[in-house]
């Protein structure tokens, strides 16, 4: 059995499509990042970056349960367990494993800044804005312009390439672009959405945001302002 700490979240969802894709007997442990629950130690004891997703696989090959932190180091491991959504050959492995690390590298953190700064960050912090939404768009579009040439991000197959980018991919409205400019990413996204098991990963979606939101009106400012790392630098 594969515990699964997360929160309603791209990240999380990437873990939750590939237990599901994989048949895995999985369960799924709320962690109330609005709370601080992200730095109680037993959680920092699993992940010492204090973030979600983490996995621990209590059935793992030397049978001492092993656990995991970073997405993508997830879907590799879940892929190595399982031999499945990682092509065996070479290049296939490897034109997997760099989409994965596009995905790592830049989708999920300049797509990430793109939220803060559209949600959290005041008025007087454009340049952040205009910057995000600069690097959101570029790699939208890289992602558009991939899959006029692939069918999947990596090459013909599915792999836990789509499973780490089409959450992200999700945000394209909510980041205010035009769905209908780039229709190849419009045409992949109805395909991976469509996949029984990322409808059953994203069944329960909506209500662990419904908790999230319910966590982030109980905390205190202190937690939020811990939660987006804005305490004042004691020193620089
Ligand atoms: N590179 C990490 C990013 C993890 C990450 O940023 N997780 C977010 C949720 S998607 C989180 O834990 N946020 C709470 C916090 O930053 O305190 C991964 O892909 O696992």
């Amino acid at each position: 059995m594969i515990e699964l700490f997360g929160m309603g979240s791209p990240n999380v969802l990437k873990v939750r499509i590939m237990l599901e894709e994989c048949g895995l007997p999985w369960r799924f442990t709320h962690v109330n990042v609005f709370g601080s629950g992200q730095f109680d130690p037993a959680f920092t004891a699993l992940n010492p970056n204090a973030k979600v997703p983490v996995i621990t696989d209590h059935d793992a090959a030397n049978g001492q349960p092993y656990t995991l932190f970073e997405s993508g180091a997830i879907l590799l491991y879940l892929a190595e367990k399982t031999g499945k959504f990682l092509p065996k050959d070479l290049a296939g492995r490897f034109d997997t494993i760099k989409w994965l690390m596009l995905q790592m590298a830049s989708v999920g953190p300049m797509l990430g800044q793109l939220n803060h700064f559209q949600r959290a960050a005041p008025p007087s912090a454009e340049y952040g804005l205009v910057r995000y939404r600069n690097e959101a768009r570029r790699l939208y579009d890289l992602l558009d312009k991939r899959l006029g040439e692939s069918e999947f991000i990596a090459g013909p197959d599915y792999s836990i390439a789509d499973m780490a980018i089409f959450p992200w991919a999700l945000y394209q409205p909510v980041h205010g672009f035009e769905a209908a400019e780039r229709p190849n990413l419009g045409r992949w996204t109805a395909l991976v959405g469509a996949r029984p098991a990322v409808a059953r990963a994203q069944g329960e979606y909506a209500e662990i945001q419904a908790v999230d939101r319910d966590f982030r009106a109980k905390a205190s400012p202190a937690d939020i302002d811990r939660f987006y790392n804005r305490v004042t630098p004691t020193s620089l």
